[in-house]
């Protein structure tokens, strides 16, 4: 059955409805940015660049780095985005958009996706400027209360331990992300348990004007331990994508993984004074080891 109009939306020239991209467009191997000024300065390092597309948050550049052909996307910021971004992405790559329908499971491309953004420590000993590589994602967002997520033993347990923490009335969920990805990506970073927040200020414990629900949530958050036949289990950083990333990169089947410059730290209260270089440096370590 053909996929209809009203959910597989595409505009007048064939593009996907809100990346704007036509199939040929994309590289198989995708940088994202939550800002969508780091796109150039993502591809100003390219040896040359033969698209430029923007629409809403999401602007793309793509081109040849040393001979390697890369896309770079900004997504804004939140999991609501990412749910935009990786389902259009898989349907610019595993649907056909002449029959509409889902390609066969022999056809079917693996994307590598590579997110490069900004977050907050939670534990003292991960000093700003300090690079990240989350090896989980947790999501504290409402994105899989509407997909049928399959979590390990180990997911489960850390989710649930996290709902009992929080005094939450949903299950929160817990996602492994790539692992020879991370390992090719990450090498060297800091590795650590990434809680995706549905927002930066009161989901992540800060207060301006307004009080927090559970005023010692950051504490909570700094104090959880999970005990396993892996190790012990702890959250390091906040940031508001990666679990929505390896959740739909789970079940859509590309492989994903999110890499952090620490730009502030919750327990020492500092924010970065090099914050602009440590996302320079993640750029750099990215392109060189993409
Ligand atoms: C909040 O300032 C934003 O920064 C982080 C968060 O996930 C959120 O999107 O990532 P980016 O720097 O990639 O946007
Ligand atoms: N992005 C976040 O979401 N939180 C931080 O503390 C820093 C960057």
């Amino acid at each position: 059955m053909p996929i209809p109009d009203s959910e597989l939306i595409l505009n007048k020239d064939g593009s996907i409805y809100h990346l704007n991209l036509l199939p040929d467009h994309l590289s198989d191997t995708i940088i994202t940015v939550g800002d969508p000024e780091r796109v150039p300065l993502i591809s100003q390092h390219f040896d040359s660049i033969e698209t430029r597309i923007s629409k809403r948050d999401f602007v793309t550049h793509v081109g040849y780095y040393q001979g390697k052909r890369l896309t770079v996307i900004s997504t804004g910021m939140g999991t609501d985005n990412i749910d935009i971004l990786m389902n259009e992405l898989d349907a610019l790559v595993n649907i056909d958009f002449v029959t509409r329908e889902p390609r066969p499971q022999e056809e079917r491309i693996q994307l590598r996706i590579v997110r490069v953004g900004t977050s907050g420590a939670l534990q003292a000993d991960i000093p700003v400027g300090s690079h990240l590589v989350s090896e989980h994602g947790i999501g504290l967002d409402s994105l899989m209360q509407f997909y049928p997520l399959v979590e390990t033993g180990l997911e489960v347990e850390v989710a649930a331990g996290i709902q009992q923490a929080l005094d939450l009335p949903y299950r929160p969920y817990a996602v492994r992300g790539a692992d020879l990805l991370r390992e090719q990506l990450g090498a060297g970073m800091i590795v650590g348990n990434t809680l995706t927040c549905p927002g930066f200020y009161g989901p992540q414990g800060r207060v301006l004007r307004l009080d927090l629900r559970l005023p010692d949530l950051i504490s909570r958050f700094q104090g959880f331990r999970h005990q396993s036949a892996e190790g012990e289990f702890r959250l390091t950083n906040f940031e508001m994508e990666t679990a929505g990333y390896y959740a739909l990169g789970r079940m859509l089947g590309h492989e994903v993984v999110s890499l952090n410059a620490i730009v502030a730290n919750r327990a020492t209260g500092e924010f970065a004074t090099n914050a602009e270089a440590a996302v320079n440096d993640l750029i750099a370590k990215t392109l060189d080891r993409i």
